[in-house]
This record gives C-alpha cells, structure tokens and sequence, in this order.
C-alpha cells in the first residue's frame, strides 16, 4: 500500500487508492433506478471498465427547462488491440448498436468502437453482450495503458501478422489484474484477498498512457503522437528483427496554458522482438514511479521526459530492464493516411479499405453503411480492421471473394471506388457535440460541411486529387491529433476554431497556430489565397504542409519542432 500523503495529491489519487482495486461504488450506483446518472466517484473508476457518463448536450437546455435530470447516458469504448476482429464479432457488434446503443458504431481514432447512448439500464447486459462476442472494454480508458494501435495498411502481409501479434500481447501483458471488471459485469466470483496489481500498484498510473506499433513505411497509426511507440524494422526479405523504440508523444493541451503543449515522441532506441514486452513494462513503470500525481495536467509521460531528460528516462528504463538497449535504426515513413480500394497483400490475399467519413458508420439515405457491412461480415471470410484514420478494411479476402463482395457494397449504395475528393478521404474530425462533455465546438457534425466549402476552394485551383491531411477536433485536447494535421481546426468556442497550419504529411512534424477562434468565413477566406499560392507555386511533389513554410507562411525556425523548444 501506498506511503505518501494522499491529501498533497490530486483528487484522483485516493479515489484510485481507495476504490479496492477499481470497485469503488459502480455495482450500488447501477443498481439505483433513482437517477440516470451515477455518482462522481464511479463516473471516473468507470473509465478503467471502458465507459464514460455523458448526457445528450443537444437536450440540455429543454431538459434544464422541464427541471429534468440531464438525459444521462454511457459512452463505451472496445479494447481491440490493432483494430482487429472478425466477421462474426462484426456480427454481434451490430446486433448491440442497434439493440442497446443508438444505432451506429463509431470507429476511433485508435481503431476501436465506441457505442454512444447506452442508458444505465442496459450498461451492464451490453457489457455481457460485448463479452459475449469474446471482445472485451477493460482498460480502453482510465488511467492505464489504452487500446494498443497497430499498423493497418498491409503492405507486407506477413510482417503485419506477426506485428499485430506483438500488439495484441503488449495489450495482454498491460492490462490491470484486478477482478473488479470481472465482478461487476460479468458475475464473477468476488475475490477478496490478495489482490494485486504487479505493474500498475494501487493507484494506477498518474494518467493514461497510450501505445502504437508502425509498419514503415506507412505511419497510419500516428506513432509520433503516442506515450510509447515501436516502429518495425525488418530484414531485406521482410523478416521483422525488431522495433524502434518512441517515447513521450501526446496531443493534448489547454487554451492560455502555455505549461500544456503537444508534443511529438522521440525515437530512443531499438530493441529485439524478445525485449518488447519488458520495455513496454519498464516504460510505463518508470512513468507509474515518476509522472506528476500532484498536477494532472502535468502527469502524462511527454512531461515526465522533459523535467528530468531524455538520457535520464533511457537510462531508467535500462536499469529496470537490466541490460542496454541498442541505438535506433534507419526507417522511413511516407505519409500517415491510409490507401483507399482494393489492394493485394504479398500473400495473395486481398484487402479492401473502405473511407468511413468521421468513423461514424451508420445508415444514411441511399448510402447504408452500417447494413453492407452487416452482409459483407455475413459472407466474408477473413477479418475487419480498422484503421486509427477512422476508417475500415475488409481484410484478407480471398481473390475469388472481391467481386462479390464489391457488389454486396454497391448494393447497399456504397461505392468503394467512391469518387471522393483526396481532401476529404484525408480528413478525420473528433466526436465533440452532442456527447462529449469537453466539446467547446461542433467537429464530427461539422467537419463533412467545411470540407465541401474546402473543396470547392482546391477544385477551383486544380487540386480536386490532391491530398491535404486535415484535422478538426472541438476543443484542444487533440483527439484526432489536430495537430499532425497539414491543416488543422481547433474549437474554441460554438462556430469558432483556432486554425493551424504546417505539419509534416508523413506524421513527424507538427504545425503551429496561424490564425485564433476564426469563424467559417475568415476560415475560408484564409485558406483561399494559401490554396491558391500552393497551386501556383509548389514544387513537384511538394506536400502543403511543406510549403506553407517554404513560403513563409508559417514560421521557418519553429515549424517542424515540438511545441515546447525555444
Ligand atoms: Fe480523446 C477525452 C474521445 C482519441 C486526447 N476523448 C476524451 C473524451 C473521453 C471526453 C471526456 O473526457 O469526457 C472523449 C469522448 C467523446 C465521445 O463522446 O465519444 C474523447 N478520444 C476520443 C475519441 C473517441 C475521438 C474520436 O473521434 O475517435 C478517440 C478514442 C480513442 C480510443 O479508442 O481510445 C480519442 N484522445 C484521443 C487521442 C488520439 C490518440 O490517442 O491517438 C488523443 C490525443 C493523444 C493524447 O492522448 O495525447 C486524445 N482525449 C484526449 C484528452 C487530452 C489528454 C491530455 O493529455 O491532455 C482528453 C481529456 C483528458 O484526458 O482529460 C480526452
Ligand atoms: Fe471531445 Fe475535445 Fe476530444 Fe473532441 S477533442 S472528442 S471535443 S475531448
């Protein structure tokens, strides 16, 4: 048990350390059909099982008015490491949206699913139900180690087998081992004593912490974005011999709070297959014994590295580890979007990446998403993934299948071979309104409305096939990394964003304000002349977000580096 003084830390700390290893109140308050709600204190153990209270913000006011309660509602979020799962998971997943939740099934951007509106009633029998599917919610959010990311574009088939593997028991070899979860949804036997939790201790970690794994050379993951990220290096013939080891990646920040920034993970070292799951181990037990418990806006690890020191954190990591790890190796990225259509593994096997607008698939009109992909994992063989742009892919299909199951799509008005601009199939907005209680702006509702205005803009100048990665999130917290994006919109209050601008297309430099808590109009009326100029005066091949400061429209010094360098 702990020795420090509790009371000196954030709030959190106790209730952590107090909860008896995330029990807490959660099994009374779900029994109280008083309220829609639960209390404070279980709404934050909550998050370790993978959900979030919410209520509906677009209800607020009439509710207020009709002195009615919020209308409470849960958020829940998958743990499937790498975005994998099969047809008949696809399956069971649906049948949930539609019987517990509202209808849709968001992919995220860490390649899970998230069902929003599932009310406290049902919280517990769409757990089971999810259980049942044999996937699971433990630790997807909360102060632990989230769902682990992993490549999803197969350009070497068998080399993304073998990475997904590694995803899948980093995630394993980090989950709590508390009973809690097992106790409260799924009626398992109550374990009393000696419980432990090996690598996490009683009060967790001092924040989440997050975990991706990158096949060069695509950055679809966003490795430079994440707490701890292992790029695969592989031999001439394909063979993986081990990873590139990043540190200290993170998004968030807060408006006016210069002490909170974004900030890109470092590359640190390499480590062999073998010293993977003790590296994951020891980095996060380095942040568990290190990270600011006082502050929580200061306890994740990008800010654990900057106070004491790169060298000072490889070391510690080392020293846990007990023996040295070797320097990185060459690699190259070239781009962080995904590739959309059919494409064939080297295996043979084929797969099909299908652009889902926002991650929200759904049924809409003449394009019914939700109800192809329904059929399609009714006849596909092979698996799902999503990808951490939001999107899907139909994966290792067999060349016999292709045909039928392009048809099966076009039937149900979903064109794989959709005539979408490249601005749009680069893009990718947060949830925000209605059900994101942090949300200062519209994103996901929004961002499809923007992009046309956008795209009339690139048309208009010839550059209908040009991809520019951009980002709309609806508060600063980053959680569609708004700040990788070429272009990058951040709310900041109803209608208005911060515009950023510059960062690399491939995922490794950020951008920088350019313009503060701009409306539609100046919006466009800014990215009208940049477009415009980027048309007129790129190089070949030049990228955007590479121009904006070859031309001087963001700031050559400090483009390209992290937030917090002078
Ligand atoms: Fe996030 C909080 C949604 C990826 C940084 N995020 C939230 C909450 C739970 C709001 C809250 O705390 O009440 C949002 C729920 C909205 C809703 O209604 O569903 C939320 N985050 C999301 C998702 C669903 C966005 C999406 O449109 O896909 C993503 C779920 C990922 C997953 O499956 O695990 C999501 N969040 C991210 C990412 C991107 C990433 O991880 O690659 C980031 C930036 C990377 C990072 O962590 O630094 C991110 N979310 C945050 C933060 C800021 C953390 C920080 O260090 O400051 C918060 C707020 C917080 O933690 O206090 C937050
Ligand atoms: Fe909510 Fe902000 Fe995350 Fe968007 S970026 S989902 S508004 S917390």
């Amino acid at each position: 048990m702990t020795d420090v003084d509790l009371d000196k830390l954030d709030p959190a700390e106790k209730l952590k350390h107090d909860s008896n290893y995330l029990r807490g109140d959660i099994e009374r308050d779900l029994d109280d059909y008083v309220t829609g709600a639960i209390s404070e204190g279980s709404s934050k153990l909550l998050k370790f099982h993978g959900s979030y209270m919410q209520d509906n913000r677009d209800l607020r006011a009439e509710r207020h008015k009709q002195k009615l309660e919020p209308a409470y509602q849960f958020m829940i979020r998958l743990r499937m490491p790498g975005g994998v799962c099969t047809p008949r998971q696809w399956l069971a997943l649906d049948d949930i949206a539609r019987t517990y939740a509202n209808g849709t099934l968001r992919i995220t951007t860490r390649q899970t699913f998230q069902y929003h509106g599932v009310i406290k009633r049902d919280l517990k029998t769409t757990m089971q139900a999810i259980n049942a599917s044999l996937l699971d919610t433990i630790a997807a959010c909360g102060d632990v180690n989230r769902n682990v990311n992993c490549a999803a574009n197969p350009y070497l088939s068998s080399l993304h087998a073998e990475v997904h593997e590694w995803s899948k028991r980093i995630s394993e070899h980090l989950l709590p081992r508390t009973n809690a979860y097992r106790e409260i949804w799924l009626d398992g036997e109550k374990i009393t004593e000696d419980e432990s939790e090996p690598i996490y201790g009683d009060r967790y970690l001092p924040r989440k912490f997050k975990i991706a794994v990158a096949v060069p050379p695509t950055n679809d993951v966003d490795i430079f974005a994440n707490d701890l990220g292992f790029i695969a290096i592989a031999n001439e013939d394909g063979e993986l011999e081990g990873f590139n080891v990043t540190v200290g990646g993170g998004m968030g920040m807060t408006h006016g709070e210069p002490a909170t920034y974004p900030r890109l993970a470092d590359v640190m070292a390499f480590c062999r297959p073998d010293q993977v799951l003790g590296v994951a181990e020891h980095v996060v037990t380095t942040q568990r014994d290190y990270g600011d418990r006082a502050n929580r806006k200061h306890a994740r690890l990008k800010y654990t590295i900057d106070d004491h020191g790169l060298d000072w954190f490889r070391g510690e990591v080392e020293r846990r580890l007990g023996e040295s790890l070797a320097e990185p190796r060459e690699y190259e990225f070239e781009s962080n979007s995904d590739r959309y259509g059919w494409v064939d593994g080297t295996d043979g096997r084929w797969h099909l990446t299908l652009f889902v607008e926002n991650g929200r698939i759904r049924d809409s009109g003449e394009r019914r998403l939700m109800s192809a992909l329904r059929e399609v994992a009714g006849l596909h063989g092979g698996e799902f993934r999503l990808t951490a742009n939001q999107n899907v892919m139909i994966a290792n299909v067999d060349a016999g299948q292709r045909e039928r199951i392009t048809a099966t799509l076009r039937r149900n008005g979903v064109d794989p071979e959709a005539d979408l601009t490249a601005l749009r199939r680069s893009s990718m907005a947060c949830v925000a309104l209605p059900t994101c209680a942090l949300a200062m702006a519209e994103s996901e509702r929004y961002l499809p409305e923007l992009l046309g205005k956008i795209e009339a803009i690139m048309q208009a100048n010839g550059l209908r096939d040009d991809a520019i990665v951009v980002r709309m999130t609806g508060c600063p917290n980053g959680c569609a990394r708004p700040y990788l994006g070429e272009i990058g919109f951040v709310g900041k209050a109803p209608g208005k964003y911060n515009l950023y601008l510059g960062a690399g297309f491939r995922g490794d430099r950020l951008n920088k304000l350019y313009r503060e808590n701009i409306g539609e109009e100046t919006i466009l009326a800014e990215l009208e002349p940049l477009i415009a100029g980027y048309a007129r005066e790129r190089e070949d091949g030049e990228r955007f977000g590479d121009w904006v400061i070859r031309a001087g429209h963001v700031n050559a010094t400090t483009a390209g580096r992290n937030f917090h360098e002078p």
